[in-house]
């Protein structure tokens, strides 16, 4: 078990997750029923206000929160207590963050901030808003640094020696992190602060945009690595076989450095500032994020193949009945993975120009997001807090906390499968996202929309209701697993970090080597960004007063 002072830090990061995931979930399920015309919100509240909420406490807070606490478990498993000076980086980087997330959500709920999850200009919010968000990152960048510093005090220890994969994962994806959100940084330093406080008239809103989409599509992937971490480090161990390749995994980090920037564009291909050959050159190298994904799949194929035939299957598909399907900490993962096929499928499909069109703002969207970022990602964290907390608490993770973790991954699955469905099909015949209920006045072309049994906002009220009792299950078994379930006295009872063993003799050297990654990935970010920005600061339209549209 690691240091008492590093769980505790942990814990405190799980705590916010979960009351974000709280908050967050009860605002979905009430769009569920607003869509669904079956609730009025009352005047004081709006729904552009919750979707808000929901947005960024699901999206930005209990993601990030929850990362910080598998990392800072991970980093020191892997690398050791953390030192003092890394432990009081840690809890500032913490308290900061914090700071800041409480700032913009009583911004949210005070109604000054009903500008969504991506607050484009030139809506505009609360100048405090958009502080709370700077001061938000910049707790993650010290966090971050912390556990930088960490990293580096082990390599000084252990010259010529290659880091852990955990730590190599997460170095990986703090980088990404770091440089990501310079993007953001600047928009909301720069563009949105001034104008909120009044010190400049107008925003422009292009650029904003861009600088926006520069930091939000690398956010998807620092969702997704640490998925990603458990998927390559932890589920081997559950399996009983080692790491696959050292080597691949840690080309496949290194590659979604390179890939998961300099794309932003194909979030804006709708957009009249851009010219077609930027968007292109952006798509193409959106489509270099496949190579990656599917080392990653391949990977987990052979893990799961591998450990079957262990076991002693055979033929092509034998190894399927000897995974370990009554451990709910693999089941829950292999099911996130499992949504992710069809996820990663339509991220492709989104990217596409020419079907980007068809779907691009309807319903469609919210299906997709939900089954990549709501699902694989949100289900293997599930799957890594039915044995996180237990860990860091002590505490028993008791066979009836078991059964009742499967109930909830199986609703939860069954509540996404009916909901992000009717989405997808909802928004392929035209309904758009981020409306309250909207039959267009009754007219029949709107109506056709929703009357099919799939394609109706009942099934997706349906699917939401279900998701929401799932969400509640999860909160029970976390406030049981950090609070009230018995202290594991026996040896037998205590629960395991999983980290799977992996070799290290055939890796490459420089594949160690930072400066040759952030080298290339700058060197990328530039081709793919310095004329089109430069040319929207250049000749920069009038520009846009801010407006509060609520
Ligand atoms: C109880 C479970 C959930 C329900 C019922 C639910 C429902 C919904 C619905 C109906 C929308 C679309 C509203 C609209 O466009 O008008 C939405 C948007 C969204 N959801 Fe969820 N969701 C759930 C869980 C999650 C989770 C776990 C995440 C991420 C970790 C998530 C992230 C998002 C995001 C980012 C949006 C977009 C907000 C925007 O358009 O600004 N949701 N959700
Ligand atoms: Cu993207």
């Amino acid at each position: 078990m690691i240091a008492l002072q590093d769980r505790k830090l942990a814990l405190w990061y799980i705590g916010v997750a979960y009351i974000a995931f709280l908050i967050g979930t009860l605002m979905g399920l009430l769009q569920v029923f607003i869509r669904n015309d079956q609730l009025e919100l009352p005047a004081w509240l709006d729904y552009y206000q919750i979707l808000t909420a929901h947005g960024v406490l699901l999206a930005l807070i209990y993601t990030t929160f929850f990362i910080f606490a598998f990392f800072v478990t991970g980093m020191s498993k892997s690398l050791g207590t953390f030192g003092p000076k890394v432990k009081l980086v840690s809890w500032i980087g913490f308290w900061v963050t914090l700071v800041g997330t409480v700032m913009a959500t009583v911004l949210i709920v005070a109604g000054e901030a009903s500008v969504l999850y991506t607050f484009y200009a030139p809506m505009m919010a609360n100048g405090w808003y958009y502080v709370g968000l700077a001061l938000f990152v910049v707790g993650t960048w010290i966090s971050s640094f912390a556990l930088i510093g960490h990293y580096r005090v082990w390599r000084k220890n252990n010259k010529g020696q290659f880091s852990p994969l955990f730590a190599f994962m997460t170095i990986t994806t703090l980088i990404m992190w770091l440089i990501a959100c310079l993007g953001v940084v600047a928009t909301v330093l720069f563009q949105y602060i001034p104008l909120a406080f009044g010190w400049t008239d107008t925003i422009n809103v292009e650029l904003s945009r861009s600088l926006f989409w520069y930091f939000g599509h690398p956010l998807v992937y620092f969702w997704l690595l640490p998925a990603y971490i458990a998927w390559y480090v932890i589920v081997p161990k559950l399996l009983n076989v080692p790491v696959f390749s050292d080597s691949l995994a840690r080309l496949a980090f290194v590659l979604f450095i390179l890939f998961s920037i300099p794309v932003g564009f194909h979030h804006q291909l709708t957009e009249p500032g851009i010219s077609n050959f930027w968007k292109f050159l952006q798509v193409a190298l959106t489509f270099m994020v496949i190579i990656p994904s599917l080392m990653t799949a391949f990977t987990m194929f052979a893990n799961f193949e591998i450990s079957g035939r262990k076991k002693g299957a055979t033929g092509l598909f034998g190894w399927f009945t000897k995974l370990p399907w009554r451990d709910v900490r693999f089941t829950s993962i292999f099911i996130a993975m499992a949504f992710f096929i069809p996820g990663g499928a339509g991220g492709i499909i989104n990217a596409s120009f020419q079907l980007n069109e068809v779907v691009h703002n309807t319903l469609w969207i919210v299906g997709h997001f939900h089954i990549t970022v709501g699902t694989p990602v949100a289900m293997t964290f599930m799957g890594l807090t039915f044995w996180l907390i237990p860990y860091l608490t002590g505490r028993k993770f008791t066979k009836s906390m078991q059964k009742l973790a499967f109930v909830q991954i199986i609703t939860w699955s069954i509540g996404m499968l009916l909901m992000s469905t009717s989405q997808h099909i909802l928004g392929l015949l035209g309904a758009p996202r981020r409306t309250a209920y909207s039959n267009y006045n009754g007219h029949p072309s709107a109506l056709e929309w929703f009357d099919g049994i799939l394609t109706s906002h009942t099934t997706m009220a349906v699917g939401g209701s279900i998701l929401f009792l799932s969400a509640m299950i999860l909160i029970y078994i976390v406030v049981m697993s950090m609070f009230i379930s018995p202290k594991a006295l026996k040896v037998e009872d205590q629960v395991e970090f999983p980290m799977a063993e992996s070799d290290k003799t055939h890796t490459p050297k420089w594949l160690e080597n930072w400066w040759i990654w952030i080298g290339i990935a700058f060197a990328l970010i530039i081709i793919a960004y310095a004329i089109p920005l430069s040319s929207m600061i250049m000749h920069a339209p009038p520009g846009s007063e801010g407006f509060k549209t609520w």
